[in-house]
Parts: C-alpha cells; sequence; structure tokens
C-alpha cells in the first residue's frame, strides 16, 4: 500500500467512525468535499519531512488528516457566495452547490473543529507534542494565519464592505507592493503547507536550531505552491489584482517561483538522500499542471 492509499484508509476509518454521531446532510456535505479528488498535496508533504525525520507514516496520519480537513473547510467557505461564489470545485458542484449554503458553512465548521479533535486523540499519548500541534495549527490556520491572509486578499480586491475594512485595520486602497502581496500568499496558503513540515518536526521532537530552518524550508516551499498557482492560474485578459504577475509579470514570477524553491532545496541538502521525498515534492509543484 502507498503511504497515499494508508492515509485515505486512515481519513475513511475516522469519518466512518463520526458518521454515526453526525447529522447525515452533514456528514454528506463534509465527506463529500473531503473525497473529491484533491491532491493532498499538504499530507503529502507531512509525510515526506516526516519520514525525513525518521518517522512512521502512521505516526503522522493523525496531524495530516487534521491539515487536509483545516485545508477543505477553506476551500467549502472560499467558494461561498459571500467569497469567490464559485459554482464549480474540482470540476464538480462546489459544495454549497449540492447541499445549500448553509450546509456546506456548517461542513466546513465542522471540518475545522474536527482537526482538533484528530490531532488531540491521535497524540494523546504524548500530550506536549499535541498540544504543541493544536497551537502550531491555530495559528497557522487562524486569524493569524489563512484566514488573516483570506481578509488581506479580499481587501486588496476590494471586496470587503466598508465597515468589514475599518475593523481589519488593513486596507490598502491603492496597488499592494511586492512585499504586502507575498505576506498576504505565505499567510493564505503557505501557512498550511508550512506548518505540515513544522509539524512533522514537532511530532520528531528536533532541537529549537534544526526546528527553525524546517519552518523556513516549509514557509518556502508554501510560498512556491502558490507562485506555482498563479502561473497555472494566469490570464493576460484578466490579471487577478491580488496574484504576483500583477506586480511582477509572468517572468518575474516565474522568477521567484525559482528562488524560492532553489532556497528551500537548500535548506533540505543537510539531510542528504533522507530528503529525496521532500525533494521530489518541491519539484512536484515546480512543474505542476494540476
Ligand atoms: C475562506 C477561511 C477561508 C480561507 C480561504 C486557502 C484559501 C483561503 C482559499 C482557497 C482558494 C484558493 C484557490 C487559493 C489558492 C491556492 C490554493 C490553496 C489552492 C487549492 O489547493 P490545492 O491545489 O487543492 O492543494 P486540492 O484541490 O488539490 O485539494
Amino acid at each position: 500500500m502507498t503511504d497515499i492509499e494508508a492515509f485515505e484508509k486512515f481519513l475513511h476509518s475516522h469519518f466512518e467512525r463520526v458518521r454515526p454521531h453526525m447529522p447525515a446532510p452533514l456528514f454528506d456535505s463534509a465527506s463529500y468535499s473531503l473525497f473529491s479528488g484533491g491532491k493532498r498535496f499538504r499530507p503529502r508533504v507531512c509525510f515526506a519531512a516526516g519520514k525525513m525525520l525518521g518517522l512512521s507514516e502512521a505516526r503522522l496520519h493523525a496531524f495530516a488528516a487534521a491539515v487536509e480537513c483545516v485545508h477543505t473547510y477553506s476551500l467549502i467557505h472560499d467558494d461561498l457566495p459571500c467569497m469567490d461564489d464559485d459554482d464549480l470545485r474540482r470540476g464538480q458542484p462546489t459544495n454549497h452547490r449540492k447541499f445549500g449554503e448553509a450546509t456546506a458553512l456548517l461542513a466546513g465548521d465542522a471540518l475545522l473543529t474536527e482537526a482538533f479533535s484528530l490531532i488531540a486523540a491521535g497524540y494523546s499519548d504524548a500530550g506536549d507534542i499535541g498540544l504543541e500541534l493544536v497551537r502550531l495549527l491555530g495559528e497557522a490556520a487562524g486569524g493569524v494565519g489563512m484566514v488573516a491572509g483570506q481578509v488581506q486578499d479580499m481587501a486588496m480586491q476590494g471586496e470587503l464592505t466598508d465597515a468589514s475594512m475599518a475593523s481589519a485595520q488593513s486596507a490598502p486602497t491603492s496597488r499592494p507592493t511586492e512585499k504586502e502581496l507575498l505576506d498576504m500568499l505565505a499567510l493564505k496558503t503557505g501557512a498550511l503547507i508550512r506548518v505540515s513540515v513544522e509539524g512533522a518536526a514537532v511530532i520528531a521532537r528536533v532541537p529549537a536550531d534544526e526546528r527553525v530552518a524546517l519552518r523556513e524550508l516549509g514557509a518556502r516551499l508554501g510560498l512556491a505552491f502558490q507562485l506555482a498557482d498563479d502561473i497555472l492560474d494566469y490570464d493576460p485578459k484578466a490579471i487577478e489584482p491580488s496574484g504576483l504577475p500583477a506586480i511582477v509579470g509572468l517572468e518575474g514570477t516565474q522568477e521567484r517561483l525559482e528562488k524560492t524553491t532553489a532556497r528551500a532545496a537548500e535548506l533540505l541538502g543537510r539531510y542528504g538522500a533522507l530528503g529525496e521525498g521532500l525533494k521530489a515534492m518541491i519539484e512536484f509543484n515546480l512543474k505542476r499542471k494540476i
């Protein structure tokens, strides 16, 4: 069985255990998005990082599942009419198109909270690790992480109302600078990928200096993932105002993608052959078409 097959089995069994306790429409809505053909990029990164650090894949299952639940919630909420108002995700109707807006919203809420239950149950044998993972994922996903990035993104696109702009305390009215844009992308997309690497470092109990380097590696890969996305989505007739190509062009974005990828690969150097799995993920991102 491959890493990802074993992970799918873990995720399915976990949700089958939860199923009898969840209202059926909520379960159907949450599992529709969780099992609808995502790339599982974040879990794959977590497994590659963990194996490099000497962990078994099974030891990483609960954390990788938690990150994927948070990722899935973010996609469901991002597609809602009050956000991007999308009809399709992964070539299929978005969650709210299939189950209705209220159920989709609640399925996102349920997935977000399930993430923390997964961690609590998965690391109950090592409470300090479990607590640190909860702190780390809360930081990466919440108001100082992914959600902050989403708010900044919406503000850059002029999509927050005047009242909410005032309370967001960040109201760039003009074109964002490259730094502002990169900071936003690092939060919106980068934080969950960064935490996929750093979480493995926590579970492996690496020394503090090594954890700092792995955090940077994860952050570089996270940013590289978003830059690759910006390049894939590039349409010269409809330039996305909060994408890097709007500021530095397509070539400039490619250049920055290569630079941040090179730094990630450099940080991987100390692990030699053990880093092969993560190197493959870094290279996959550089060439990906999906
Ligand atoms: C609404 C709370 C909230 C947050 C939204 C991450 C995010 C913030 C929105 C997702 C919208 C989006 C398309 C972001 C760009 C990069 C990205 C995260 C793409 C989707 O991730 P993949 O490619 O998705 O890993 P799959 O489908 O493979 O799971």
